[in-house]
C-alpha cells in the first residue's frame, strides 16, 4: 500500500461497534462470523490508523444486563480507549432490535413503550457523555409503518417532537456538551420510515423547542436508497449549518440498504461528496457505517474495514488535484461559477427594476444560444478522478 494512503488519527476516522462488528445476519441467512468483542474492534481499528469508534448502547452492554456487569463492561472498553488513544465522538441507542420496539419508539402508538424508550435513550445520553461524546445520533429506523391506517404521521411527528424536546430540555438541564444528529432513512426496516430525507428532517428539526441542538447525520447509501443525489442533500445540510455528524458507506442505486464499505457502489458521487466535505467548513468525524458483506472472514472485515480509509484518502488526493489543474481553473471559468458566485442583484430591487439591460434591451436569443461548457469541466473531474491526468 502506497504510504500517503495510510490514515493517521488526524483523519478523524471513526467507525462503529456495530459495523466491524456485524457477524453477517441477514433476513435470509444466520450469521457467517462470530460476536466481536468491542475491546478487540478497538484495538484492531487503532492499528488501521481510525481516531474514534461509536456504539449504540446494546452494542457495548447486552439489553438487559445488570448493572455490575454493565459497570465492568464500560470499564473494560474504557481501558482499551485509554491504551489506544481512541476517542468516542459519537453514541446512539438501540431502538430497535428488541421485540418491544417493534412499532418504533418515540412514536410507538404504545404510551409505555415511548416512555421506556426515552429513558433508555437517556440513560445512554449519560454514558455518552462520561465517555467523551459530543454527538448523539437519533436513527428512527423503526418509526414508520406499513399500513395507511396504523399511523397517524402528524399526530406521530407530535410524539416525535416531543421526545426530542425533552432530550433537549435533558441535555440543557445536566449542562452537557452535547448535540443530537437526526439519521434520515427512507425505508427498511419498516416499509416506510418517518423523516425519510435529509429535506424532511432539516424541516422538523426547525419546529424543535431547541432547533440549535439538533443536525443531521446523513447516510450516503440512505440518500441513494430514495433515489436522490446525496452530495447536494449533504451540501444543503452544510448549507443550513446543521451538518452536525456524517455517515459514510456505498450504495448502488435504489434497492435494499447495502452499507457497502466508501467507495464502492456510485464512486463518481463519493468523489463529489469528499470533494465537498474537504472543501466546506465540516470538521467533525469522517464515520463510516459500513457492513463488511458476510461473505468475508475476520480478516476480511478488517480488509473491508482499511479500505473505507483508504478509498476516503485516494478520493481526497485526486479531488485536490482536480482542484489545483491550471486547466481546471480555467474550465470554471468557462462555466461561470464565478458568475453564480456574484450576487444576482447587488443593486437591489429599485437597481433591478431600473436596468434596461435587465430586461428591455437584454438580447435573450443571444443568451439562450450561450454553452454552458459543463461536458468538459466534467470530463476534467473524470480524468482526475481515474487517475488520467
Ligand atoms: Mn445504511
Amino acid at each position: 500500500m502506497t504510504q500517503r494512503f495510510t490514515p493517521t488519527p488526524d483523519d478523524k476516522f471513526s467507525f462503529g461497534l456495530w459495523t466491524v462488528g456485524w457477524q453477517g445476519r441477514d433476513p435470509f441467512g444466520d450469521a457467517t462470523r462470530p460476536p466481536l468483542d468491542p475491546v478487540e474492534s478497538v484495538r484492531r481499528l487503532a492499528d488501521l490508523g481510525a481516531y474514534g469508534v461509536t456504539f449504540h448502547d446494546d452494542d457495548l452492554i447486552p439489553s438487559g444486563a445488570p448493572d455490575t456487569e454493565r459497570a465492568a463492561r464500560v470499564k473494560r472498553f474504557r481501558q482499551a480507549l485509554d491504551a489506544t488513544g481512541m476517542a468516542v465522538p459519537m453514541a446512539t441507542t438501540n431502538l430497535f432490535t428488541h421485540p418491544v420496539f417493534k412499532d418504533g419508539a418515540f412514536t410507538a402508538n404504545d404510551r409505555d413503550i415511548r416512555r421506556y424508550a426515552l429513558r433508555k435513550t437517556l440513560r445512554n445520553i449519560d454514558l455518552a457523555v462520561e465517555l467523551g461524546a459530543r454527538t448523539y445520533v437519533a436513527w428512527g429506523g423503526r418509526e414508520g409503518a406499513e399500513t395507511g391506517a396504523a399511523k397517524d404521521v402528524r399526530v406521530a411527528l407530535d410524539r416525535m417532537k416531543e421526545a426530542f424536546d425533552l432530550l433537549g430540555q435533558y441535555v440543557t438541564e445536566q449542562g452537557y456538551d452535547l448535540r443530537f444528529a437526526v439519521e434520515p432513512k427512507p425505508n427498511e426496516p419498516r416499509g416506510d420510515i418517518l423523516l425519510p430525507t435529509i429535506g424532511h428532517a432539516l424541516a422538523f428539526i426547525e419546529r424543535l423547542e431547541r432547533p440549535e441542538l439538533f443536525g443531521v447525520n446523513p447516510e450516503t447509501g440512505h440518500e441513494q436508497m430514495a433515489g436522490l443525489n446525496f452530495t447536494h442533500g449533504i451540501a444543503q445540510a452544510l448549507w443550513a449549518g446543521k451538518l452536525f455528524h456524517i455517515d459514510l458507506n456505498g450504495q448502488s442505486g435504489i434497492k435494499y440498504d447495502q452499507d457497502l464499505r466508501f467507495g464502492s457502489g456510485n464512486l463518481r458521487d463519493a468523489f463529489w461528496l469528499v470533494d465537498l466535505l474537504e472543501s466546506s467548513d465540516y470538521t467533525g468525524p469522517r464515520h463510516f457505517d459500513f457492513k463488511p458483506p458476510r461473505t468475508e472472514d475476520i480478516a476480511g472485515v478488517w480488509a473491508s474495514a482499511a479500505g473505507n480509509m483508504r478509498n476516503y484518502l485516494i478520493l481526497k488526493e485526486r479531488s485536490a488535484a482536480f482542484r489545483a489543474d491550471p486547466e481546471v481553473r480555467e474550465a470554471l471559468r468557462a462555466a461561470r461559477l464565478d458568475d453564480l458566485a456574484r450576487s444576482t442583484a447587488e443593486d437591489g430591487l429599485a437597481g433591478l427594476l431600473g436596468d434596461r439591460t435587465a430586461f428591455e434591451e437584454f438580447d435573450v436569443e443571444a443568451a439562450g444560444e450561450r454553452g454552458m461548457a459543463f461536458e468538459h469541466l466534467d470530463q476534467l473531474a473524470l480524468d482526475h478522478l481515474l487517475g488520467a491526468r
